[in-house]
This record gives C-alpha cells, structure tokens and sequence, in this order.
C-alpha cells in the first residue's frame, strides 16, 4: 500500500486535512513515508520490541535490522531472534550479528551453527523450470585433518509419508505401503563422501577393517568415492567418529528419504520429473515428458549441478548410489515409525540398502522412494555406489 493510498483519506472516505502522518509499520514495510525524526512514531526501542512480537517472520526481520540502530540494547534483542521459531528470522538474526565486532556477540555465535545459502529449483512435468529460490540452512564443517573438510548439514525433525503411492510411475512393492515415520533432528552430509574426504579419513588408525586409500573407478578430488562396501562405508564412520568424538553412523532409510524429500512428496524432490541439468543419471532415459538428456556415463563432481533441495543437500539423486543402514526387506510392512534403522532381521544380515540411483541408473531408479538391496556379504563393489554420512545431534559442536 502506498503512503497516499495509506493517508489521504480517513477510513470514512472523506478527505484528510491533518498532514500524513507514518503508519508505525511503514519502516518496516518498506513503505514509502519518509521517516519520522526520532523515530518517536514508530516508538524508539519499545517499538522495535513490539514488531518483533509480529505475527508476520518478515516484519520480525525488518524488525532486527532496526534494533541495530540501539547499540548494547538493540544487540541483545537481535541476539533473542537465534531462538526465534522461524528459520528466516534466527538466519536473519545470524547474518546481522556476524557483521557485529562486539566480543560479546562473536562469543555467543560460538553457540550457533553457521547458516550457508543455496539455490532450490522445481520442475514441472515436461521438466521446465517452475521455481527457483534461495533458502539456508545451518551446517558445520569437519575437520579430518590436511585440511580436508566435510560439510554436515543440520536437518530438522519432522513427520513424512515414507515409500510411494500406488499411482507412482516406476514404482513398486519395495515402497509399499506408505506409512508415517517421525524422524528426529539429525546431521546429514552436505555431498557424498568424496574421494580427498575419503583417503584423508583412510589415513587415520583403523577401527575395525582395513580400507584401501584410492578405491575409486573414476579418478578426482572432487568426485565421490566409489568402489566402497558398506562395511568399508561403516568403518569410514567409525574413523571419523574416533577422530572428531562425534556419533557418525550411515543415515537409516527413514533419515535418507526424509532429507531426500525435504517435505516433498513428489516422486522428486525437484517435482514430477527430472532432467539431466539438475542431476547425474542415465538422461537417455525419461521419467515424465520431459525431453531426453544428456548421460554422462561417469560420476560427476558433487554439488557440480549448483542446485540443492531444501534442506540443503546436493547430489541426493543420482551421481552414486548412496548406502544406509538398514536391511533392505520385501516391503515395509512391520517397518519402524521413527528414524531407527530397520536392522533387526538376522536373516538379510548383507542385503542392505541403497538410495538415490546414481549415473548408470534411467530417472525412475533416481526417486526419492526407490530402494534397493545389495549383497555386500560378497564384498560386491561397483563404480556407482558411494555414500554420505549421517550424524546424530552432537551436544557441543
Ligand atoms: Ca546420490
């Protein structure tokens, strides 16, 4: 609303002869009244504490950027908005005080995770562009030692419908039947564990079996590591556990397709379909209507397509398949309703599961429900199988 259409009339219609006067959420809207001296009508500090009890997260965040203008006092308010419910707003409040010299701020940083930001595309079903925004989310980087880093990605808790619905195109029993999981907040890698990531940690004392220091097919830094079973993946975990002092584990089905999904329910976390710009597979294939693309026929660099999914994760679909805990059962009849990896069946003891699809694999095989088992018991290998980490919610980071 403009400022004429704001004060020339009073609500009864008829004309204002008082001068315009600035509604006190002009500043804050971004509306166009020039701004009272003093600030006596949007009411000093007072007010600014009263805008950040606004119902509206934007108006909270205008809010913060005021409260800076009010020295010590203004800070501690922006310093209440880290535990604002709204992710914009404790990102907002993060951004401002980082900008902050004040000891004291950088101190109480200390306790709060670090925000990065990234790029999130939809897609319709003829694999068009149909959004595209930027979002955040909190993350911490590892330190494995030579200074090498793995980026872990703080994922929040929630419910979602895990498996497909039966009008899913490609899909199949494994999926069956959709049932509701409560995953609780966990850490999850940023990409696949990359081939530096790998012989870093492969440099560190064993736990439990040897790893080879360059197992990969496809050769790069930067490129995920392949060529690794999952007792190989689970002693990567451990290693960096022992390093770090934190919980690293493989993420349980539950977890991976929730942080896959990121409260999507399409058969993509992209929507209906998926195309070859956005992620790594077989793109002489298609799932939607979208036209053919391009196959690649070898890993990809992680995080090369530059999009994420809301949650902040890269290389989800496609590029490596991705292992998890669990053991990869018939059905999800009997399956867990939290996060818990599915691993109490001694019988399927090395049939464990895989996710994602990976750069060998048609769209279909790259949903976020798709699940398949492998038989590490023979200490199969391929050039398509990687994995990232998970990390359950550390007390200190
Ligand atoms: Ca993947």
């Amino acid at each position: 609303m403009s400022q004429s259409e704001a004060s020339a009339k009073s609500p009864s219609g008829e004309a204002d002869n008082h001068p315009p006067q600035p509604r006190t959420d002009d500043a804050v809207l971004g509306g166009t009244a020039p701004s009272p001296v003093g600030c006596v009508v949007l009411g000093g500090l007072e007010g600014v504490k009263r805008r950040l009890a606004a119902a509206a997260s934007e108006q909270r965040v205008a809010a913060l950027k005021e409260a800076l203008q009010y020295g010590e006092a203004g800070l501690e308010l922006v310093m209440l908005g880290l535990e604002d419910d709204s992710r914009q707003v404790r990102y907002a409040a993060f951004s401002l005080l980082a900008a902050q010299d004040s000891p004291r701020v950088k101190q109480r940083l200390r306790n709060y995770l670090p925000w990065f930001e990234f790029e999130v595309v939809t897609v319709d079903a003829w694999g068009r562009e149909s959004n595209r925004y930027r979002n955040q989310a909190q993350y911490f980087s590892e330190d494995v030692g030579n200074g090498v880093f793995l980026d872990i990605v703080s994922i929040p808790g929630g419910t979602f419908l895990m498996g497909s619905p039966d009008t899913e195109k490609g899909r199949n029993s494994r999926e069956s039947p959709q049932h509701s999981v409560t995953v609780k907040p966990f850490y999850l890698g940023k990409f696949p564990v990359t081939q530096k990531q790998w012989k870093a940690v492969a440099a560190l004392p064993q736990v439990m079996r040897h790893l080879d220091f360059d197992p990969s097919d496809f050769k790069g830094d930067n490129l995920p590591v392949e060529q690794v079973s999952w007792d190989e993946a689970v002693e990567f975990c451990q290693r960096l556990s022992k390093k770090t002092g934190r919980s690293y584990r493989l993420p349980s089905e539950a977890e991976w397709e929730y942080a896959c999904r990121a409260g999507t329910t399409t058969p993509f976390q992209f929507g209906e379909t998926i195309t070859s710009d956005l992620a790594n597979y077989n793109g002489n294939f298609i799932y939607g209507s979208e036209p053919k693309g391009i196959f690649q026929q070898e890993t990809t660099p992680v995080g090369s397509f530059q999009v994420a999914n809301a949650f902040g994760l890269y290389d989800m679909h496609g590029n490596v398949w991705e292992w998890c805990a669990d053991y990869c059962l018939e059905n999800y009849k009997g399956a867990p309703s939290d996060e818990r990896a599915w691993s109490e069946n001694h019988q399927y003891y090395h049939v464990l599961s895989l996710r994602g699809g990976s750069w060998f694999n048609t769209p279909g095989g790259c949903r976020s429900a798709y699940r398949v088992s492998f038989d590490t018991g023979k200490r199969r290998k391929r050039n398509n199988i990687g994995f990232r980490v998970g990390c359950v919610a550390a007390k200190t980071l």
